[in-house]
């Protein structure tokens, strides 16, 4: 017997003792049970992210060019689900853009989409959510996923009424 020979046979006398073929089994099988449930875990935590939904009821009554709440606060990547009640003597509506600097550029461009619903399309690149305009006495839902964590205003385009119908998402961790 050569010493190549020699020490292969002691490597499988060895392996044998450290893993007899039933130890073997067993931690296979010790192993690869808690992966698949740590798997299915995981995956059922990914469902339910995936389908939490903040609900929130904004109101505009009357002559105010408000709206009933003006600071709204989601997760990040959750649902957010808005149902808009129009009880003004007005139409409204409710954009959602990027960040400050694009209230004015949007505002100032939806005058110029009448035909679009006051929704300017030149100008989408700010703009991640919307509703549809809402005539007076109208309720409107809409629902989007609640962007990276930040502020982000959203406003009214009907009619110039951006200025003042202003309200702010604050989007958490
Ligand atoms: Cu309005």
């Amino acid at each position: 017997m050569n010493s190549i020979a020699k020490i292969s046979l002691c490597s499988i006398f060895f392996f044998h003792f450290i893993f007899p073929p039933n130890a073997r089994k067993t931690e296979i099988n010790s192993i690869s049970i808690p992966a698949r449930e740590i798997l299915a875990s995981e995956n059922r935590r990914d469902l339910v992210e995936n389908t939490d939904t903040t609900e929130v009821e904004i109101i505009t009554e009357g002559i105010e060019l408000s709206y009933s709440v003006t600071e709204l606060q989601a997760k990040s990547g959750d649902i957010l689900r808005i149902r808009y009640i129009n009880n003004s003597d007005m139409n409204h509506n409710m954009v959602f853009v990027r960040e400050e600097a694009d209230i004015r550029p949007v505002g100032v461009a939806a005058l110029q989409a009448i035909a679009n619903d006051w929704i300017p399309e030149k100008e989408m690149d700010r703009i991640f959510a919307y509703s549809k305009l809402a005539h007076s006495g109208d309720t409107v839902e809409f629902s989007f996923k609640v962007p990276p964590p930040g502020t982000y205003p959203y406003i009214c385009t009907y009619s110039a009424h951006w200025t003042q119908m202003q309200g702010r998402l604050i989007s958490t961790e």
